[in-house]
Formats: structure tokens, sequence, C-alpha cells
């Protein structure tokens, strides 16, 4: 009996993982070849999108002090930091995005770090984050409606630390008056075509971005119940 348990306890911690074991992790850029141009897995098997300010130039800085980590910063002047230039996006041609056979399967959030270089605390603040997507696959829309802005409100970050942004696909659907008809397309990734970022009000002083990359993110509900098969197999063994 114990043994059957003790089964029926696996295969539920089994299934369970089998769901969160498909994690995608889809990395858009780590800027540690300090190179503008992004590591985006494109249809053409080339990396040429090319990261740009809506001023000219920006700065990769060595986050570890030695070499082993750049981030990319978009200097406290600029106001905007793109992939592809999301507000430029006709100008683009398909090849340069990503497609939908590029896409991991599972993914669910779009996620970036924060870095905090400077000597005092960052204080919270809203960070608008622009998303856009391929616009033949989304024909019933306009041109101003292809793309989504979620509004992330950022932490306090100490001074040398970082945050892990992390924004659900899902929310890219719940957009203004000119996104509205994004709603349900943006939840399947696996069904549209990327097409690029954009950071609005993102030029501080001090503060780098990096690690941007699509991934999965287990849902509260999954971690808790593994969360409770654990705490299960651990009651089961101290009987
Ligand atoms: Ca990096
Ligand atoms: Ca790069």
């Amino acid at each position: 009996m114990k043994r059957a348990v003790t089964g029926i306890l696996a295969v539920c911690l089994s299934v369970i993982w089998g769901g969160s074991a498909s994690a995608a992790y889809l990395l858009i850029d780590d800027f540690n070849d300090m190179d503008a141009m992004s590591p985006l897995l494109m249809a053409d098997g080339l990396t040429y999108a090319t990261w740009q300010t809506n001023a000219s130039g920006f700065t990769f800085y060595d986050v570890a002090g030695d070499g082993s980590n750049y981030a990319i910063h978009a200097g406290a002047s600029y106001n905007e930091l793109g992939l592809l230039g999301v507000d430029s996006f006709n100008s683009y041609q398909t090849s340069k995005r990503l497609a939908e056979a590029d896409w991991p399967a599972g993914v669910t959030h779009f996620e970036f770090l924060v870095y905090n270089l400077g000597t005092a605390a960052l204080t919270a603040r809203n960070l608008a984050v622009t998303l856009a997507w391929q616009d033949s696959l989304l024909p019933a829309l306009s041109a101003g409606k292809r793309k989504a802005t979620v509004t992330v409100a950022l932490p306090e970050i100490a001074a040398g630390g970082s945050t892990l942004v992390q924004i659900p696909l899902e929310s890219f659907a719940v957009y203004s008056s000119t996104t509205g008809d994004l709603i349900g397309i943006l939840g399947t990734p696996n069904n549209v075509m990327f097409g690029g970022i954009t950071l609005a009000n993102c030029g501080w002083t001090d503060v780098c971005y990096d690690d941007f990359a699509f991934t999965t993110v287990p849902e509260p509900t999954t971690m808790g119940l593994l969360g409770l098969g654990a705490f299960g197999l651990f009651f089961r063994r101290k009987k």
C-alpha cells in the first residue's frame, strides 16, 4: 500500500513536472559579444537584427568588471531602446523577423534584467515595454494595431543591484484603444511572427539592460502542486 501511494505520488509529480519540463528559453540578446546585432534566431539563419536608440548610439557596460558580462546602456539622455525599431516597423524585411518556426513551444513570458549601476537606489518607476508582431499574420489589423505595450512597474532597485522583469505574454493582449484587437492573438505566440521590442522611458543614468529573452515561467498553481507533492513524499518518509 505504501509503495502504491508513493508510486502514485511519483506519477503525479512526473506528470506535473512534465508540464514545466518543456521550459523554453529563447535568448534575444545577452550583449556579451558587445555587438549591436542580436543573436535572435531568424528563419534564414542570419543574425542581423540591430539594437538602436531614437538618438545616435548606445554603449555596452562591463557589469562584472572583468569582461565576462556586458549589458546595454541606452544613455541618460535617450528615452527609447529598440530592437528592429517597432516604430519603423514597415522598413524592415520579413526575413529579419523571428519566424513562427523559431518559437520554442511553451513560451509564456518576455523577460529582461535591469541593473542599477549607480551608488544610490533607483526609485520605483514605470517602464513601457512594446512588442511588435508580423503584419501578414495579423491581416485584420491596421498598422497601428500590430504592436502592444505593457507598462511595467519597476520596484526600487538598490545601488549595485538588479531586478528581473518578467511580463506574461498574455498581458500584452490587454491594451489601449489602438491594440485591443490583439486580444487572443498575443497569447498564442506559436502562431505569430515576432517583429520587435521597444523600451520607452528607459534612458536613465546608471541603468543598463540585459538578457532579453522569451521564456517559460511555471504558473503559481503548478508550483503549489509541486510543493504539495514534495510535502507528501516528505511526510511519508518521516512516518
Ligand atoms: Ca550580459
Ligand atoms: Ca548582441
